[in-house]
């Protein structure tokens, strides 16, 4: 984040081409037999974390699946009033048929936005430095959109910026979408922000899914109009921020009351259009907005941070699931995160994790969970474990969460040992293309593997 504020977008993009240009020139790293194969037993073992047999399973087989990332969507602005106006009505009035994750985490990195991309449909890490997108675009993953596609899905993905910028143009490809609707494909009828309002952009991407686009579909929306600096026109500031007014946070606020009012407008518009009663629809944030002014959440909430407060604020965004029938109902308190979209959304299809390598949880199967961040701070819902800037593991806090205060270090070292490795063996699946040379294995020593081969993506 500090490099990226620092440098810009076009230099921290232009950073990570530079890398990429010294990380594909020369052989190719190998990583040795006995870390390999470490790596392999966990995925293999965590299958028995993701596949679980109960009533949600398949339950929704067939159905379209809507997933929406929110630009900089946090938790802690879910449900709140300000001023007596609630900040997200059409969330709220979601809620009620809905099943509400309160307690979810973004696992981002540097690369933002497409970190997030990357792990909801990895459910990988993304990596210590950088961003996967740019750095190794040609790898193979288990990746939604292709999983999808093999299952007789129709995946697209619509985000109304420059097709280019982090590389999506040709992650998309890789990814097996069938097409990448970008800003040259949707008509700026709503300039706002960056680039067009999120409300045109919903409505514009309806039309494409309605006349377009084959069934069942997989349809991706990446939303922007909530992007920094947070500054809409003033047509659409109509939420009322009180002694906010004039700060960032306040215009952030605005931002997501507009964002928010889109979502509201995109559900009548699926109504309308008959996807509502054949649709799974998933929002999550992607990550968080940037205002690290402890004060001004002080100012917020009327309410004094401590450092888990802040932590977790920063670390938490919503995750909303609701389903054809709206039979999911409820708020899930227990710890989730990005990484766990990917196995989830298998889940309610009916579509088998087994031949996948995944690493993160199945939110509607019976195992406990546990969430890990790129910082190296973790969650298993009974503590917390905040890193100190220096990695060591003494240096850290460890929370009790039942008292929300700092018990004994040692409370966090299991989970200290699974995080770490957690994060190590992702980022050498990542850098080392493993997925593609347990594939190979597979394919010797099964020529018939019903491994379906299009998910594999060659450099
Ligand atoms: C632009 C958008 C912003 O396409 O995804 O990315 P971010 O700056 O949030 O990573
Ligand atoms: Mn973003």
């Amino acid at each position: 984040l500090a490099l990226y504020n620092v440098t810009g977008l076009v230099g921290f993009h232009g950073y990570d081409l530079y890398r990429f240009g010294k990380e594909h020139i020369g052989p190719k790293p190998v990583l040795g037999n006995e870390q390999t194969d470490q790596a392999k037993a966990w995925f293999d073992q965590h299958q028995q974390v993701l596949n679980t047999n109960n009533d949600l399973r398949g339950k929704f087989k067939g159905s379209n699946v809507m997933v929406i990332q929110g630009e900089a969507f946090m938790n802690f602005f879910i449900g709140q009033q300000i001023g007596g106006e609630d900040i997200t009505p059409n969330f709220n009035k979601l809620m009620e048929e809905s099943m509400y994750f309160s307690n979810f985490y973004h696992q981002t990195g540097q690369g933002r936005t497409s970190d997030a991309d990357f792990s909801a449909h990895s459910s990988l890490h993304p990596l210590p430095t950088g961003s996967v997108f740019i750095r190794y675009p040609g790898n193979t993953f288990d990746m939604l959109p292709s999983i999808l596609k093999n299952e007789g899905y129709s995946p697209n993905v619509f985000h109304a910026y420059d097709s280019s910028f982090w590389n999506r143009y040709s992650m998309y490809k890789a990814m097996h979408y069938d097409r990448f609707y970008s800003k040259k494909d949707f008509v700026i009828d709503e300039p706002l922000g960056w680039s067009l309002g999120d409300k045109s952009m919903f409505r514009q991407s309806l039309e494409a899914l309605t006349t377009d686009v084959k069934s069942p579909f997989y349809a991706f929306m990446i939303t922007l109009s909530s992007h920094h600096p947070y500054t809409l026109t003033a047509k659409e500031n109509v939420l009322d921020v009180g002694e906010l007014k004039g700060t960032m946070l306040g215009d952030y606020l605005q931002s997501v009351h507009y964002v928010d009012a889109a979502l509201g407008e995109l559900v009548e518009q699926m109504k309308q259009d008959g996807l509502w009663d054949n649709t799974i629809l998933m929002f999550y944030g992607d990550h968080d907005n940037s205002i690290t002014d402890q004060k001004l959440y002080e100012q917020f909430t009327g309410r004094t941070m401590t450092a888990l407060d802040m932590q977790q604020i920063m670390n938490q965004v919503p995750l909303l699931v609701h389903v054809p029938g709206g039979s999911l109902r409820g708020v899930d308190t227990q710890p989730a995160g990005q990484l766990d979209l990917t196995p989830s959304i298998l889940h309610l299809l009916g579509i088998s994790p087994e031949p996948y390598h995944f690493m993160g949880n199945n939110l509607f199967g019976d195992a406990e969970r546990m969430v890990v961040l790129r910082s190296g701070a973790f969650t298993d819902g009974k503590v917390y474990y905040i890193p100190s800037a220096d990695q060591s593991f003494e240096n850290g806090t460890c929370y009790d969460l039942a008292s929300r205060t700092p018990t004994d270090v040692q409370a966090c070292g299991p989970g200290f040992q699974e995080a770490k490795k957690r994060l190590q063996i992702s980022d050498e699946v990542i850098t080392y293309n493993l997925l593609q040379l347990w594939e190979n294995k597979e394919h010797l020593v099964d020529p018939k593997s019903t491994k379906p081969t299009e998910a594999s993506t060659t450099n």
